[in-house]
């Protein structure tokens, strides 16, 4: 099972500034704990971060034939990107969305998430621990499906 974790802007200064917000670890401790969860259930993983709406489109479009999932943090393009919709749309992988923060009790236009509508399921408010429970998520479907043929 390979599988591709994905990141969006701003998320590379986790543990600089909001750790009210976003924890006190910084993207090197979430890298390494999203990799250890993989290992632990006997996934390879790639996790890439990207500032950038296009990078994040190609990466998506990319990982079409190569990865067997993707968990996602779109990140502030959450709330904007019909790009990464249809990317995730066009791609048709399983997807899971996770965010750190509980967005669902922030402001008004943080409740948009259009990448959410390509996605099997959400995780929010559960800060680095949000991606093991997606990885997790991601394994029993895909074994679910193969078992189902
Ligand atoms: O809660 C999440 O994971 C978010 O995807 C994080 C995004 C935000 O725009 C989404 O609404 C929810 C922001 C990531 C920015 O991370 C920072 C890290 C350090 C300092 C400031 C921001």
């Amino acid at each position: 099972m390979k599988l591709l974790i994905i990141n969006g802007p701003n998320l590379n200064l986790l543990g600089v500034r909001e750790p009210d917000i976003y924890g006190k670890e910084d993207y090197a401790a979430l890298v390494r704990r999203v990799e250890a969860c993989c290992a632990e259930l006997g996934a390879e993983c790639r996790v890439f971060q990207s500032n950038h709406e296009g990078a994040i489109v190609d990466e998506i479009q990319a990982a079409y034939g190569v990865f067997d999932g993707i968990v996602i943090n779109p990140a502030a393009y959450t709330h904007t990107s019909v790009a990464i919709l249809d990317a995730l749309n066009a791609v048709a992988l399983p997807a899971v969305e996770v965010h750190l923060s509980d967005v669902s009790v922030r402001e008004d236009f943080r409740q948009i998430s259009y990448a959410r509508l390509a996605c099997l399921k959400t995780v929010m408010g559960r800060g680095v621990e949000g991606y093991c429970e997606a990885i997790r998520f991601l394994k029993d479907y895909l074994e679910t499906q193969k078992k189902d043929g």
